[in-house]
């Protein structure tokens, strides 16, 4: 008796430090909650309205799930056994079923609705015209519907980034603020998932398609991600990270590229 209560205490106390582990590893592992229960939002627009959505559909399924809940609970108390009396025998009530199969319907049709009237702006790149700094920066051109356009480049283990006028960037992208960036997405060998939780939602990077995404930043900062995909030994490490810079830094940097890679090409040429 004594040895099997020590043993039942063991194998508790094993799965007490099973679960503390595991809820430290999760907990540590930061990127990996985008949000827990909400989706991430403050980093681009497209992010706040996927963010908005999230929180009416789970609100709604919140309400649906207590109703329910609750009227199971209320229905379990209220016709429970009672010694010495037969329950009612109940078969069928019409105007209840047709009024819960009406009520469901009605909550889908308006979820559908809702969701179908925001997806637009949520997949169409935001239009609105660059922030005068950015123009004055020389990022995009003044005016609506000008945006800068970055390919994101998927390959194991690493994700690339190209520039107009042939920068490159490997890891970190670099990001003005008050522009709507288009982001083009592919994929040079296996399959890999752009996602920068507060920048919007996952999008895979396929061999031989090209996917869309956009976010505009409004404030500098640090907006991290990984590959959502498993793309191979080394998935884990396929760590993103988009940097949101000043227009003006932004230039700078790009200017900085240019020279690096002018210099690079030089002294290919001038090698022996
Ligand atoms: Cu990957």
């Amino acid at each position: 008796m004594g040895e099997r209560f020590t043993r039942s205490r063991r194998l508790a106390l094993a799965g007490f430090v099973v679960g503390a582990a595991l809820v430290v590893a999760l907990w540590t592992a930061e990127p990996s909650w985008a949000g827990l229960l909400l989706p991430e939002r403050g980093g681009s627009p497209n992010a706040d309205r996927i963010a908005s959505l999230y929180t009416i559909v789970l609100v709604v399924a919140g309400l649906v799930f207590l109703g329910v809940a609750v009227a199971l609970a209320y229905a379990l108390w209220r016709y429970r056994e009672r010694r010495g009396t037969v329950p009612a025998q109940i078969r069928g009530n019409t105007r209840l079923e047709i009024g819960w199969t009406v009520a469901a319907a009605a909550i889908v049709v308006f979820l559908a609705v809702l969701s179908l009237t925001k997806l637009d702006a949520i997949e169409t790149p935001d239009s609105s015209a660059a922030t005068p700094a950015a123009v004055a920066a020389g990022v995009v051109g003044p005016g609506e519907g000008e945006s800068l356009r970055i390919e994101v480049v998927g390959r194991q283990y690493l994700w690339g980034y190209r520039y107009p006028d042939g920068v490159v960037a490997y890891g970190e992208m670099v990001a003005p603020v008050g522009v709507t960036v288009e982001l083009d997405i592919v994929s040079v060998d296996v399959a890999h998932s752009w996602w920068i939780p507060k920048l919007g939602g996952k999008f895979d990077a396929i061999p031989g398609y090209v996917n869309h995404t956009w976010f505009r930043l409004s404030r500098p900062g640090i907006y991290r991600g990984q590959c959502a995909e498993l793309c191979g030994r080394n998935h884990a490490n396929m760590l993103a990270q988009v940097r949101g810079v000043t227009p003006e830094r932004y230039t700078a940097w790009i200017a900085r590229q240019k020279g690096l890679l002018e210099e690079a090409t030089r002294g290919r040429q001038e090698a022996p």
